[in-house]
């Protein structure tokens, strides 16, 4: 990568299935982004501030004595979004920083729509009360076997709300994030995460070289 500091913001996301390496691959391309003298954002979803980081926990957290509605599920996925964008993400791209996300609202897509089945529309109307028109400006799809993200997830530590959900559950989901990403492939970049993680940070590394360049150009 060529050494310039002069860069639009640039919003990220990286999406999958549990397990697939969100967080440790936004770690490295975070180092990659600051190596060019890029100032970075690592935020996540639900959360990143601090009330959205409260609505994160009640929608984590298990067991509740009640079984959480999909429709309560997603108010407060979106309820959260809202939190997130307009006090950190938009303010953030405006100061021309770059914020690497870990999950958004393809998530919403895989998760509350193929997942628990609610309508996409519903999640259209939603997206359009609170995202104030930002949309990811690049995507990362980190896809794997959903097998190879839940062993790997489930030998980090104990099952959260969505990760004690069954195979079928969780292959929906996928099929979800494939779905989005032939739909948009301008956008949403598939990237191998059942290889080795030198591979998967390859590709990554080539693909953000590339983001740099168009930045660069404007
Ligand atoms: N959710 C929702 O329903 N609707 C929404 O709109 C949004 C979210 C935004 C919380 O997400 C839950 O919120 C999520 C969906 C729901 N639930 N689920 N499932 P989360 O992102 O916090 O939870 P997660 O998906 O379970 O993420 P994770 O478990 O933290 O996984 P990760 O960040 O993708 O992976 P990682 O921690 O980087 O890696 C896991 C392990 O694998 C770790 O030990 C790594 O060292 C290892 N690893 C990573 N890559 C490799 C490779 N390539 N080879 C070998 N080992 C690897």
């Amino acid at each position: 990568m060529s050494n310039n500091t002069k860069h639009l913001g640039q919003f990220i996301t990286f999406e999958g299935g549990e397990g697939v390496g969100k967080s440790t691959n936004i770690e490295f391309c975070r180092q990659l982004l600051e190596q060019q003298g890029i100032d970075v954002i690592v935020t996540r979803e639900p959360g990143g501030t601090e009330i959205a980081e409260i609505i994160r926990e009640e929608l984590l957290k298990k067991p509740h004595d009640e079984r959480m509605c999909d429709v309560t599920e997603l108010l407060l996925v979106f309820a959260a979004r809202a939190q997130h964008i307009e006090a950190l993400v938009k303010p953030a791209l405006e100061r021309g920083s770059w914020v690497l996300c870990d999950r958004f609202t393809d998530s919403t897509i895989a998760y509350q729509g193929y997942g628990r089945g609610l309508e996409l529309s519903l999640i259209e109307q939603l997206r359009s009360i609170a995202q104030l028109g930002i949309e990811a400006n690049k995507t990362f799809l980190l896809d794997a076997p959903v097998d190879v993200g839940m062993g790997r997830a489930r030998a980090r530590g104990p099952a959260d709300r969505f990760e004690v959900e069954q195979l079928d559950f969780f292959s929906r989901v996928r099929e979800g994030f494939l779905a989005i990403a032939e739909q948009s492939p301008g956008r949403v970049q598939l990237i191998n995460a059942g290889q080795a993680l030198d591979l998967v940070q390859a590709d990554l590394e080539v693909a953000l070289t590339q983001l740099l360049s168009q930045a660069e150009k404007g």
